[in-house]
């Protein structure tokens, strides 16, 4: 039976100097692992775990059989590696510090903010241009309910709901991104001046998607969800979720490679909520440090999410402030690079007091380990 290896960090620090070269930088984002369970995995279990200081991986992976070696030192590098900043037209997004993507429904359906802007393009303009000001780095318009059971959209409405948001936007210099799966809405929000594609069926669900992204060049979020077509969230279950998410997202960036997109305009995001147990979404949330393994830069979407009132008395999609921000922090602390969220301003505010606490712990020499 074939095996599998993966390396996932498991004790993070928060300046290099904590465990002076002793730790690594994940991702090119302002988060350092000094510690890493290095798993091997056959026939869905895991067959060994061993913990490895990141002074002792090269002998670790040195102990392990040909294709596996080679897999964990393909790892071991992406782990490490520093991602260029994403160009969207004019702009650029730095990936070394995190970044908010504001959400801009315009559904007559979606379960957080349904509505509110489809008939009333002027509200949706002043809700965007607001996310804008109080610090998003891009905007991500949809105009497709990917909830479970929501109705499915002919793609002429769909482009019809996104287009003049799309033209309104670029018009004012913003940088955005087109929630969709289909090619034709891809096509026509790109050509109305979209710069990224976030296609939650990862250019699986329109057989034109994969190569139209690669014949425009744009970047793309490829985003995990276990079922196909319209059943996204139907899937056959997990062995272990870590890992097969971890498995299918790297297939999927391969796929992508070899249709012609360049490995640096692939976004990598595990799609919490989608066909997931919360405990499920909990296990991806505390484990988001190691899908730096997979080398690309990675975006987290758990605003208001469902988990959240599973796991806080019900609370409704609008009273999920507090455990979205719990969420977003979280990936913060992995490095992951992208957070998409409905609470630009409050999120914003978060990551940077989260930052100004990075930036005096790496003038802390008081944190310089003992001698
Ligand atoms: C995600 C997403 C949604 C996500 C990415 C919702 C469109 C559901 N979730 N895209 N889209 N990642 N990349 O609650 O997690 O916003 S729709």
């Amino acid at each position: 039976m074939s095996q599998s290896v993966y390396i996932r960090p498991i004790a993070l620090v928060d300046s290099p100097q904590c465990e002076e070269g002793e730790a690594i930088r994940l991702g090119g984002a302002m988060v350092w692992a000094s510690r890493f369970a290095l798993i091997v995995r056959e026939g869905g279990r895991v067959v060994s775990r061993e913990r490895v200081a990141a002074c002792e991986m090269a002998d670790a992976i040195a102990g392990l059989r040909d294709a596996l070696g080679a897999e964990a030192e393909a790892q071991w590098a992406a782990l490490r590696m520093v991602h260029a900043p994403l160009t969207c037209g004019e702009r650029v997004i730095r990936l070394d510090q995190p970044q908010v993507m504001g959400i801009l429904n315009l559904t007559p359906d979606s379960f957080s903010d349904g509505g509110e802007f489809l008939d009333r393009p002027d509200v949706g303009r002043a809700h965007a241009a607001a996310m804008l000001e109080a610090g998003a780095a891009i905007i991500d318009v949809g105009g497709e309910s990917t909830r479970p059971g929501a109705a499915a959209v002919w793609e002429g409405d769909e482009i019809q709901r996104v287009v003049p948001m799309v033209e309104h936007l670029a018009a004012t210099g913003a940088a955005i991104s087109v929630d969709t799966r289909r090619a034709a809405v891809m096509e026509a929000a790109l050509g109305a001046g979209a710069h990224v594609l976030n296609d939650v069926s990862a250019l699986r669900y329109d057989p034109r998607s994969l190569e139209l992204a690669a014949a425009t060049g744009v970047p793309v979020v490829l985003m995990h969800a276990p079922g196909e077509g319209d059943a996204l969230h139907d899937g056959p279950g997990y062995g272990d979720v870590v890992t097969d998410v971890f498995d299918w997202l790297r297939e999927r960036r391969d796929i992508a490679i070899a249709a012609g997109i360049a490995r640096e305009r692939i976004v990598l995001d595990p799609g919490i909520g989608f066909g997931k147990t919360v405990s499920e979404n909990l296990a991806l949330m505390n484990a988001l440090p190691m899908f730096h393994a997979l080398g690309q830069p990675l975006l987290v979407g758990a605003s208001r999410k469902r988990l959240i009132g599973a796991l806080a008395n019900e609370a409704p999609a609008h009273e999920r402030l507090g455990g979205s921000l719990t969420l977003a922090l979280k990936a913060v602390e992995a490095g992951v690079h992208l957070l998409r969220v409905h609470d630009v301003a409050q999120t914003v505010q978060a990551v940077r007091v989260w930052r100004g606490m990075r930036d005096a712990a790496l003038t802390d020499f008081s944190q310089l380990p003992a001698l």
